[in-house]
């Protein structure tokens, strides 16, 4: 089946629509960070660097570190962009770009999230790191694809009576990561644990500007949240969906969070630039392994 131009959308240089990459210009290792200021802190680590883009948030350089190639590349904000980020990347590897047709023989790629977020509970104090066991998604988003095989329906169904979930809110789906990679990244410096992703900053996470909540109960329901040892450790607005499409896709997957705020206690990092900072040169000592 040919896919047609207005479904995977190249630019005049053949690159990808969103984020103006040709498949030469990306490793199969690659980081996701949020935010595009973040790339160049990674990838001024590196020896040397063959390739820089950007379009909109979408930053991405390609170089090597320690002979390793790694491709760095920003994912923004919120669910949708990884939505995009994941699919373009995707399409790179496995959909033939010339003939628009998916390849037979599929590439996996190796994905690492070095991501900032809050934890919700009060033993996961600020300027420590997250390893996601799991990503629960809270925000709908993989609800639009076939997501059988992917959830944990048992947890799922666990935290939705702990919750009392509303049946007009999109079912809750918890994804987990790649047991694959979790071994390269894991170790006594990192807290694991269930990671929430929500589709937004505010009211999705539980904050209060002017508007009133849903469910004020939401983020106390979240921290009490325990089933057969799984617990929600933080919340951020990536995870769920770079799990969930990973897997859909056939790629692994691993978010690893620095922990900048602490929701359970009112308390903020001091420095952190230093503890992203931290997270990044573990994450690069680290990834040289796979
Ligand atoms: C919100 O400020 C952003 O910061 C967190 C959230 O997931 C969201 O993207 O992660 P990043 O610092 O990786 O962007």
């Amino acid at each position: 089946m040919q896919i047609k131009d207005s479904e995977l959308i190249l630019n005049p240089d053949g690159s990808v629509y969103h984020l103006n990459l040709r498949p030469e210009h990306i490793s199969d290792t690659i980081i996701f960070v949020g935010d595009q200021d973040r790339v160049e802190k990674i990838t001024k680590h590196f020896e040397s660097i063959e390739f820089s883009t950007q379009k909109r948030e979408f930053k991405t350089q390609t170089g090597y570190y320690k002979d390793r190639r790694i491709t760095v590349i920003s994912t923004g904000i919120g669910p949708d962009n990884i939505d995009i980020v994941l699919n373009e990347l995707d399409a790179l590897v496995n959909i033939d770009l010339k003939t628009r047709q998916p390849k037979t023989y599929l590439t996996s790629l190796n994905i690492i999230r070095v991501g900032t977020s809050g934890s919700l509970q009060a033993d996961i104090p600020i300027d420590s790191f997250v390893m996601s066991t799991h990503g629960l998604d809270v925000n709908g988003m993989l609800h639009f694809y076939q997501i059988k095989g992917i959830s944990n329906p048992e947890i799922e169904d666990a935290f939705i009576a702990h919750t009392d979930w509303d049946k007009n809110k999109a079912r809750p789906i918890i994804i987990e990561n790649s047991t694959y990679l979790e071994k390269y990244f894991d170790s006594d410096k990192v807290f694991h644990g269930m990671t929430g992703t929500a589709g937004g900053f505010y009211g999705p996470q539980g904050r209060v500007l002017r508007l009133p909540l849903f469910d004020p109960e939401l983020n106390s329901k979240l921290d009490s949240f325990e089933h057969n040892g799984f617990r929600i450790t933080n919340f951020e607005m990536e995870t769920s969906v770079i799990y969930g499409l990973s897997k859909l896709l056939g790629h692994e997957a691993l978010s690893l969070n620095a922990i900048i705020a602490n929701r359970a206690n009112g308390d903020f990092s001091k420095d952190p630039k230093k503890t992203v900072e931290k997270l990044i040169l573990y994450t690069l000592e680290r990834i040289v392994n796979i």
